[in-house]
């Protein structure tokens, strides 16, 4: 039997609608545009975000190092928050590639970076000082709980940065899963902020890709960057297949995930020595903490339940991340709860 996987949606396999998609793509050589279902793909995307235009990349991480690059020049600084995606996982590309220096905010339990430290944190034209040129933020924010953002917050983050002359880039990975905690289409996020990624690889099930959106000046620019890193793809509509179905069926069930994260919640917080960092988890992120006094640590844990046919992720030594998506179903969440009350005793 397949374990039950919570690690991550990114484990999340193609749908048998995606796969015959995949099958039966018309494709073309995309670098030299000629990639009708690509085309397609970023045509939809556009749309979807009410943006000019769009582009597939090969994943998150280069939808957001190509954007980053593509709104700054080496010596530019980009404030992000300090428990970003793009700050903690993304291998400092903007700094490797870009010569970009980071300014690392706090990010407050909610993902949202306070305007307040953003105000303080953009440079003065001095050249002592870098230039304050883009600022980054996360929708929904992972390691802040699967928090989403208003689309109140993101307008006010983007007046500031207009009124200050820099740019907003939002990594949206989960955009969609932010949508529908919200209750708004993914346009009336997208809309405050200069370009994004959205992922087709998480809880859509796609096997591959994200796309980035923006004006046609700034897709443009990342069009050439994209290059530039390798990620000029040739037949790739039989990706892009897969990410249309993920546009078209997958984005209105996303709230089923995150009806089972809380269910799942539900039935942790019974347990006596799991400390939940949320009551009521905000969208398809639980974040559980072993209690004091529990003798293992997550790794333990995580090998024991993983004997029990249950994967969750662990991050640090005394918390764990379980993420529900498309091939978690109720009898699943039952079995995690069963598993982890064997697991701690
Ligand atoms: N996140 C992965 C890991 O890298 C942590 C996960 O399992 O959640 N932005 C956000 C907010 C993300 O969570 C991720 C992936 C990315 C960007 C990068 O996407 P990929 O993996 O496609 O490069």
């Amino acid at each position: 039997m397949d374990p039950i996987d919570l690690r991550s949606d990114t484990v999340t396999k193609p749908t048998p609608e995606m796969r015959e998609a995949m099958a039966e793509a018309e494709v073309g050589d995309d670098v030299y545009g000629e990639d009708p279902t690509v085309n397609r793909l970023q045509e939809l995307a556009a749309e979807i975000t009410g943006k000019e235009a769009a582009l597939f990349v090969a994943s998150g991480t280069m939808g957001n190092l190509t954007s980053v690059l593509a709104h700054c020049e080496r010596g530019d600084e980009v404030i992000v928050g300090d428990r970003s995606h793009t700050f903690l996982y993304e291998a400092g590309g903007s700094y490797v590639l870009g010569g970009l220096h980071s300014r690392q905010l706090p990010n407050q339990a909610d993902g949202s970076i306070a305007l307040e430290d953003i105000r303080a944190a953009i440079r003065p034209d001095d050249a002592h000082f870098p230039t304050s040129r883009l600022i980054c933020l996360e929708n929904t924010h992972n390691r802040c709980g699967g928090a989403f953002q208003s689309i109140e917050y993101t307008t006010q983050v983007a007046n500031l940065a207009r009124e200050r002359g820099l740019k907003v880039h939002l990594d949206g990975a989960r955009l969609f899963n932010a949508a529908a905690a919200v209750g708004s289409p993914a346009s009336a996020l997208a809309a405050p902020v200069d370009s994004l990624t959205f992922c087709l690889s998480k809880g859509l099930c796609a096997p591959v890709g994200s796309l980035v959106c923006g004006s046609r000046e700034l897709i443009r620019r990342v069009h050439r960057i994209r290059k530039m890193v390798g990620g000029g793809m040739r037949q790739a509509g039989v990706l892009a297949a897969a990410g249309i179905v993920a546009l078209e069926k997958m984005t209105l069930r996303l709230r089923e995930d995150h009806r089972r994260a809380r269910r799942l919640a539900g039935s942790l917080r019974g347990n006596p020595r799991l400390s939940l960092a949320s009551e009521d988890p905000p969208t398809n992120m639980v974040y559980a903490r072993l209690a004091d006094g529990v003798p293992q640590s997550a790794p333990e844990v995580a090998a024991q339940l993983k004997s029990l046919g249950v994967l969750v992720g662990v991050v640090g030594d005394r918390e764990f991340r379980l993420v529900t998506h498309y091939w978690i179903d109720d009898a699943a969440v039952a079995t995690v709860e069963a598993a982890f009350d064997e697991a701690l005793g």
